[in-house]
């Protein structure tokens, strides 16, 4: 069976009450392709899922952006991936490179993230992607094995997993990969899930491409054999993202 194509939004640390409800109602007006052949889920903030799971249309879903790494507990400010599945959130984005920078989320921590998470049931969007820096020295491959290798120890069933390829370089600047480059990393990460994981995850895990889509570039991206769909970060908050979603046709 062929891999169903993925468009997921995240919102990032933005909205209010007013602004994600008036979202929602553009993105429950939008006429996008059936769930036959587009999966979408919008991952807003933490204070708003449980408003946007109430108001949102039943072919989208939604996802946390982050989840504690163990059982919940004494973790001030944080959220356990058994609280998501209480909530009845189906979805978490887990080791996005703004956390990884800004957090200091090391690949060992983001990979225990991912298997606990899949643990409790939800399904995982962890991300991988590499800097200017390290794409200029030539060891795009080298940090993203590293990162997919600390998910791999720690995680047998991959049914439940979109991994996102997101180039550090290319998040929130507007500097959006080529096609090619994105489809040539997107087939290294399979050949080294097929090396390293089996044939068999590599030839069904979606790979999705982010970092500055938009309803302009989709497209062209979206026609690559290896890219399953995209993670979408600024162009989610606006109705360009039905746009995007139509990419999949
Ligand atoms: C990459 C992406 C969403 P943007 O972080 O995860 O954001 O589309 O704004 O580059």
């Amino acid at each position: 069976m062929g891999r169903k194509f993925f468009v997921g939004g995240n919102w990032k640390c933005n909205g209010t009450t007013e602004s994600v409800k008036k979202l929602v109602e553009v993105l429950n007006q939008g006429e996008v392709p059936s769930e036959d052949i587009v999966e979408v889920v919008v991952a807003p903030p933490f204070v708003f899922l449980p408003l946007i799971k109430s108001l949102l249309r039943s072919d989208f879903a939604v996802a946390a952006q982050n989840a504690w790494v163990k059982k919940g507990g004494a973790f001030t400010g944080e959220i356990s991936a058994e609280q998501l599945v209480n909530l009845g959130i189906p979805w978490v984005i887990l080791g996005h490179s703004e956390r990884r920078a800004l957090l200091n989320e090391s690949n060992e921590f983001v990979g225990a993230k991912v298997a606990y998470a899949l643990e409790q049931g939800l399904k995982v969007i962890p991300c991988v992607g590499e800097t200017l820096e390290q794409r200029e020295a030539g060891k795009t491959m080298d940090v993203i094995t590293d990162q997919l290798k600390a998910i791999a120890d720690k995680v047998e069933h991959w049914e439940n997993v979109v991994l996102a390829y997101e180039p550090v370089w290319a998040i929130g600047t507007g500097k959006v990969a080529t096609p090619d480059q994105a489809q040539e990393v997107h087939v290294d990460i399979r050949k080294w899930i097929a090396a390293n994981v089996s044939e068999d995850v590599a030839s069904q895990v979606r790979i999705i491409y982010g970092g500055s889509v938009n309803g302009g570039n989709a497209n062209e991206l979206a026609h690559q054999p290896d890219v399953d769909g995209f993670l979408v970060g600024g162009a989610s908050l606006k109705p360009e993202f039905i746009d995007i979603i139509k990419a999949a046709e």
